[in-house]
This record gives C-alpha cells, structure tokens and sequence, in this order.
C-alpha cells in the first residue's frame, strides 16, 4: 500500500518536468503503486483545450488541474502533476485544497539556458524573435519556489537520478 498525494512538478519549459514526472511514475509503477500522470499532453488538448498563455489563463489552467489532482488523490492515487505553474499563489491555492501532505512541490531546478539549448519545440527561438509572446522566462514570469518539497538541480544528473531523489523522499517520508 501508499499513501495518496500529488508530485506537483514545476519549473521552465524543457527543464524536463515531464520527463522526470514519467520515469517517477515507472518506478512507482513497478512497485504496484496506483499512479496517474497529468502533463501538458492529455489536459491542455483537452480539459483545457480553451485555454492559452496569458496570465489569466495560466491561473485558470492551474485551478482545474488542481481540481482534477484532487479527484485523483481522493480515488488514492499517487499523481504526477507536470506543469510550468509560473505562480507562488497558484501552487499554494493547489496545496492548501490538498490535507498536509497531499501536496508535494517538486521543484526542477534547470538553469535556463540549458532549458534554450534544449529548446526540442524550437519555442524559445520563436519567443526570443518575438514569435511568440508571454513566454515564461523570456516576458512572462516564473516564480522560484520558496520551500519545495524536493529540490532537483538537474544540470548534470540523469532522469533516472533525478527521478530516484523524488522515490527517496515519498520513501522517507513514508508514503511507500
Ligand atoms: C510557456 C508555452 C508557451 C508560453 C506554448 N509560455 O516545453 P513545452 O511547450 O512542451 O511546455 C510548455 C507548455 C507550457 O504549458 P503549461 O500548461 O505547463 O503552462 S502553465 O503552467 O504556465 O499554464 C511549452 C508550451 O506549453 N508553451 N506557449 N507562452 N510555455
């Protein structure tokens, strides 16, 4: 058995949030937990299909996936939330909504310019030439977190390491 709580990722676009958030819930998998991952792929084609980038949409973007996590974490799963969520009072909203530790920030902690060299959609290529507005880290802001559950400084660490300190927490704290 587990306890049931949602692994709230955020951080830059290409900081490799999903990424990190899939191969946690492999190994979360293999040790028959009941798992859930939530990530821009099935919510903002769908759920969310009505929404953009501005900053009222990325609250309201933020509001309803906090709602979906808690119907997950209410059916006792253990969630993978995978989103930029750019602002400290929408992941607070989303953790005071959860009971105490239901909510766990995880922070994926990549220096920007890794995150531009990356760039696989070629987005921050299209915001640096003005193509694209209100882009997070470009002329859109992202909030640091202040005290997130887990910390992952990325650069120079494998998914798989990354995705080991996030299955040590939920070990030491308990939720296995
Ligand atoms: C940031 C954008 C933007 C803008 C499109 N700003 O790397 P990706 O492509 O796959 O992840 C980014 C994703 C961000 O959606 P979220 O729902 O996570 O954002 S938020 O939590 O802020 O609501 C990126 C793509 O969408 N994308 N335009 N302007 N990212």
């Amino acid at each position: 058995g587990h306890k049931a709580a949602v692994l709230w990722f955020t951080g830059l676009s290409g900081s490799g949030k999903s990424t990190v958030a899939n191969a946690v819930d492999l190994m979360l998998h293999q040790r028959q937990a009941k798992t859930y991952v939530l990530d821009g792929d099935n919510v903002r084609h769908g759920l969310n299909g009505d929404l953009g980038f501005s900053d009222i949409d990325r609250v309201e973007n933020i509001r309803r996936i906090g709602e979906v996590a808690k119907l997950f974490v209410d059916a006792g799963l253990l969630v993978s939330s995978a989103f930029i969520s750019p602002f400290i009072a929408d992941r607070n909203m989303v953790r005071e909504q959860l009971a105490a530790g239901q909510f766990i920030e995880v922070f994926i902690d990549t220096p920007i310019e890794i995150c531009e060299s990356r760039d696989p959609k070629g987005l921050y290529k299209k915001a640096r030439a003005g193509e694209i507005k209100n882009f997070t880290g470009i002329d859109s802001v992202y909030q640091l977190p202040v005290k997130p559950e887990v910390h992952i400084k990325t650069a120079g660490k494998s998914i798989e390491a990354c995705a080991q300190q996030v299955v040590n927490y939920l070990q030491e704290q308990g939720y296995l």
